[in-house]
């Protein structure tokens, strides 16, 4: 075989080995890049943002919001609420399938989450931000959430106090409930009386889904962005996001 004639055969192979994989979640980004300008050989760390993801299969992508900063990255968010402009009072179809602005407010969809957290075992971290610009957060070493015929329940575990305190407690264990989809332990439908779609119990310790409101504001009792083991009952928050990636 000659030379050219082998290099022939072996241009497929080469382009198929050298295909970058897709990204099943965040984790899989890579971290950074050496960058070489002139003689200057330096390191580019990625940057957070929106990247395409392929969470069921390779012929299926979405956007996801990644977080390649804190606590060195990898961390594909799932929630995340910050100016109030995208409304989450929605029904089951949407929370299934997502919805809202990967670059802004978005919910990543329930069959997306649970796909990723049953690929491998995952850790949690919720973060958020009062209107002071006080920061908080709650880690949980294992989080997973059971797929549908589980009614996306919630099993998260392992709680580290980063401030916030655990306001999941009560919520592990729940299957997902929206106004359409009472799923929760209330005799009441816990997703129309708080104005969200959540993991409610009977009902809530935390409503990230409920209404965005700005600060302190009892006018309707507890509907609004709330984890209540950092601000109470009736302060809605300003920012709050659930990231999640696999164990390290
Ligand atoms: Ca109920």
């Amino acid at each position: 075989m000659t030379p050219v004639v082998l290099l022939l055969f072996l241009t497929p192979l080469l382009r198929c080995c050298t295909a970058e994989a897709k990204l099943v979640d965040c984790s899989g980004v890579p971290k950074g890049k050496r960058v070489y300008s002139g003689s200057v050989n330096s390191w580019q760390s990625a940057t957070s943002g929106v990247y395409t993801i392929y969470p069921f299969t390779e012929r299926f992508s979405i956007k996801a919001y990644c977080d390649m900063e804190t606590d060195g990255g990898g961390w594909t968010v799932i929630q995340r609420r910050m100016d109030g402009t995208v409304n989450f009072y929605r029904c089951w179809d949407q929370y299934v399938a997502g919805f809202g602005d990967a670059d802004g407010e978005y919910w990543l969809g329930l069959d997306f989450i649970h796909k990723i957290t049953a690929r491998r075992p995952q850790e949690l971290l919720v973060e958020m931000e009062d209107f002071e610009g006080n920061k908080a957060s709650a880690r949980y070493s294992s989080f997973s959430v059971g797929g549908e015929c589980d009614g996306y329940k919630l099993t998260v575990s392992g709680f580290t106090d980063g401030g916030a305190g655990d306001s999941l407690k009560i919520q592990n264990n729940m299957k997902f409930s929206t106004f359409d989809k009472d799923q929760d332990i209330s005799d009441a439908n816990c997703a129309k009386q708080y104005l969200g779609g959540f993991w409610y119990e009977r009902c809530h310790d935390t409503n990230p889904n409920g209404v965005y409101r700005w600060g302190s504001d009892n006018t309707i009792h507890a509907i609004g962005v709330e984890w209540i083991a950092w601000k109470g009952r009736d302060y809605s928050l300003k920012s709050i996001s659930f990231k999640t990636r696999p164990v390290q």
